[in-house]
């Protein structure tokens, strides 16, 4: 960014921002951006790209003459949610959505504390509401992403124009049974909790596919297991459900019904269940003033494009109660994501930086 002549701050909560000055300094700032933390194993196009995009695209309009609104290009803190249980940390801190209270108990696997890694680098997890950003300052937010989907790329688009992107609910089970012996516990004696886990593994997956016809989904991708032992019984079961939708009922339907599951699993097992909701959040609809500018650049310029829905989180959904917000999907291959074969050719993301300039050109000028 500094090689490109933007200025570089970090605000408190260490989301990084580049900005290059329009001709009117009290213009609101035209901004892109994405994140550049990954899964484990993940792959390295998730995030990299919107920013590795950002920069070009910022590049090039600086090439090209000054414009009247400040450019912005933001890598947020902490986008994925897999080392602390919270997506979106940056983003959401920056929108005055921080979750200090939540926050102040998260704990990576290893259990070292989101506040302690926050302090090793000169943050304080006290201070993050100083990260949100006011209104009147900002004109719009224009975000490129893999689609991590296989959508695009079976419909031969070359552009994606996202207008909702799906919400995530996420739940902590805690299953508890009774650690015993594995060799010496006749199977009438037992309270496993892990068979309790895996049958609202399965109860998950069959309530999802019941709800899928509205774009349902849900996962079990995380679970711990207590003590953790082949001989022994398991006492103590955690896992983590991943729920996205974008039609608030049917989220809502299938929470309710995974609930109920899990009671009659409970009562059936006579293993105690509890279910936290970590995180239970509301589909996000794109501005239709950017969804259009990026659909007409795409027409204009005979760009084989599809309006659609991301089932994936972004910070574009918590840019969107800040500032008009846009996503720019390109395809990823097989929709593979999240995984070290994510992969995207160069002429896609040629594609998307092609549209993602000329929107923020339009937005800025
Ligand atoms: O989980 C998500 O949807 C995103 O990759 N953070
Ligand atoms: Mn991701
Ligand atoms: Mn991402």
């Amino acid at each position: 960014m500094r090689g490109a002549g933007l200025a570089v701050h970090f605000d408190p909560i260490g989301n990084i921002i580049g900005r290059l000055e329009g001709t009117d300094p009290n213009a609101p700032a035209v901004i892109t951006g994405s994140h550049l933390d990954t899964v484990p194993e993940g792959g390295g196009y998730d995030g990299a790209v919107g920013v590795v995009a950002g920069l070009a695209a910022i590049k090039f309009l600086q090439s090209s003459g000054t414009l009247t609104h400040p450019l912005e290009l933001i890598i947020f803190a902490a986008e994925e949610s897999s080392r602390f249980g919270f997506m979106t940390i940056g983003s959401k801190a920056m929108t005055g959505m921080a979750s200090r209270y939540a926050w102040s108990k998260a704990k990576d696997p290893a259990g070292v504390t989101l506040e302690k890694v926050l302090r090793d680098r000169g943050y304080n997890l006290r201070e993050v509401d100083g990260a949100s950003r006011v209104k009147d300052k900002i004109k719009a937010f224009v975000e490129l992403h893999i689609e991590q989907g296989s959508f695009l790329e079976n419909a031969e688009k070359k552009i994606g124009v996202v207008e909702t992107i799906a919400a995530p609910t996420m739940l902590k089970i805690t299953v508890e049974g009774v650690a015993k012996h594995a060799g010496s516990t006749p199977m009438d004696d037992r309270h496993d909790a892990l068979v309790s886990a895996a049958m609202i593994v399965l109860a998950v997956q069959s309530i999802a596919l019941e709800q899928s016809h509205c774009g349902t989904v849900a996962t079990v991708g995380q679970l711990k297991v207590s003590p953790g032992a082949m001989n022994v019984i398991p006492g103590l079961v955690e896992l983590w459900v991943d729920l996205r939708g974008v039609e608030q009922e049917s989220i809502i339907e299938t929470l309710q019904d995974i609930k109920d599951a899990v009671s009659t699993i409970a009562d059936g097992q006579e293993t105690p269940i509890a279910i936290d909701v970590m995180l239970s959040e509301k589909p996000v609809q794109m501005h239709e003033m950017v969804v259009q500018k990026i659909e007409d650049i795409c027409i204009s310029d005979k760009i084989p494009y599809q309006r659609m829905n991301s089932g994936a989180g972004h910070d574009a959904m918590n840019m969107a109660r800040l500032t008009p917000t846009g996503m720019i999907f390109i395809p990823c291959r097989g929709g593979i994501s999240h995984n070290f074969e994510e992969f995207t050719k160069l002429a896609d993301i040629q594609t998307g930086i092609e549209v993602l300039t000329k929107t923020l050109y339009d937005l800025a000028k």
